[in-house]
């Protein structure tokens, strides 16, 4: 067994769109009733997944879902052709690109039956997320089939909101590891939903058998949630033993690191002060929706969009941070606008699964040659752009039905048609 993280990025789906659906998403606002280029979009994410190949890092990948969400649709009664255009652009969405959403994983060194186990996420709060689940999990109990080494979960009840691995870290002191699981919950964000619901990740830590001792639950700050940062992956992330965070990520920071510190003695925190990085400023840069990853040559990297290098505070944080040799060595930049402009930074576009590549279904995983495919055939059939009041044509729809067929068909993933 060779247990190494492995990235799943969502694949931009053909209906990538502007509408402006997420509340309390400040990029998904602002750039209501945009033009989107899906095809663009799609041929971002190709990059930044051969750019992790390139390090030296496993890379695999989720296919996206049916568009228009016809069978969501028909629960309410209706079909994309007589839906009025606001359920119809919840239909539309291309929202499953963001895998961190896609599930709760804990690798098989923390959990008491050694299996890797995944919750998928119910998505509960935002409508256009809600019906995403169902095929989000058919996809996890392909990919993850193996049940000697997975367990798949389907969603906690919906009484309880769960937006999965985008407010989840672990610290451990390599990924195949015992580790620490840190649960980030919120309980209000002011003018905006706290998403995740402590309840719900209580039911997850217990399904996936976790040991009390090695499992934290912290309380997103209100403020964090207020200034925009809808999941804790816009404040912090984990890698390892580097614990990376804004200081105002976290109700309770003092309490919550002494914590992790006495759990884990090897914790090296890094935060970044308000002072230095305002919260407005890491949140329109997404300085921390970035992978954090440990590539084979050892140097902890962070990838980090083209946004930061434009947002002088935060580079000069990063410059310094580099030049004082603190614990991340070495800082990538990857351009992934078109989903930044919905509020999907490099980390939200991926699910990181500690698993040995041999035992996940070779399908969901990729090589430079598989990605050469893949843009070749995204720049055939997907469209090149959309404008919000395009969604309801009938032969962008026929185009979005295609263009995932030719995926599903290219990639051996007939199962998943519908
Ligand atoms: O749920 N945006 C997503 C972005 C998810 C980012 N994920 C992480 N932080 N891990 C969301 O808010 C915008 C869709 C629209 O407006 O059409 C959207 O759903």
């Amino acid at each position: 067994m060779r247990l190494v993280e492995i990235n799943f990025d969502g694949i931009v789906g053909p209906s990538h769109n502007y509408a402006g659906l997420s509340l309390g998403n400040l990029a998904s606002s602002r750039n209501a009733g945009q033009v989107s280029h899906p095809r663009a979009a799609a041929l971002q994410g190709l990059e930044k997944m051969r750019a992790n190949l390139q390090l030296g890092l496993a890379q695999g990948l989720f296919v996206p879902q049916p568009r228009p969400a016809r069978r969501w649709l028909g629960e309410l009664g209706t079909t994309p052709e007589s839906a009025d255009a606001g359920l119809r652009a919840n239909a539309m969405s291309a929202s499953s690109m963001w895998a961190a959403n896609a599930a709760t994983v804990s690798p098989a060194p923390d959990t008491a039956d050694g299996r890797t186990h995944l919750t998928v996420a119910n998505l509960r709060t935002m409508p256009h997320r809600s019906h995403e689940w169902p095929a989000t999990l058919a996809q996890l109990r392909l990919a993850f089939g193996d049940e000697h080494h997975f367990a798949v979960h389907g969603p906690v009840p919906p009484a309880f909101g769960d937006e999965g691995a985008a407010n989840h870290m672990r610290s451990a002191s390599r990924h195949d590891q015992a580790g620490i699981e840190i649960f980030v919950y919120g309980l209000t964000g002011g003018p905006f939903p706290a998403r995740q619901h402590v309840e719900a990740f209580r039911a997850i830590a217990r399904l996936h058998r976790l040991n009390p001792e090695r499992t934290l639950f912290v309380q997103q700050s209100e403020e964090a949630i207020a200034a925009g940062a809808f999941h804790n992956d816009v404040v912090a992330v984990a890698n390892e033993r580097v614990l990376f965070a804004h200081s105002q990520a976290f109700a309770g920071k003092d309490r919550f690191l002494s914590d992790l510190a006495a759990r884990f003695p090897e914790l090296e925190y890094v935060e970044v002060a308000a002072s230095e990085v305002s919260l407005e400023d890491a949140i329109r840069s997404y300085l921390f929706n970035a992978q954090l990853v440990t590539p084979p040559d050892g140097r902890t990297t962070l990838i980090v969009p083209e946004e930061v290098r434009e947002a002088p505070a935060v580079w000069n944080w990063l410059q310094r941070h580099l030049a004082g040799n603190g614990a991340i060595r070495r800082v990538e930049v990857v351009d992934v606008r078109q989903s930044m402009a919905n509020g999907g930074g490099p980390a939200c576009l991926r699910l990181r699964v500690v698993a040995d590549p041999l035992t996940v279904d070779p399908r969901f995983l990729v090589d430079e040659g598989k990605l050469d495919r893949l843009a070749a055939l995204i720049a055939a059939e997907w469209p090149s752009d959309i404008a919000p009041n395009e969604l309801g044509e009938p032969k962008l729809i026929a185009q979005l039905e295609r263009a995932r067929q030719a995926l599903l068909d290219l990639l051996e993933l007939q199962e998943l048609s519908e």
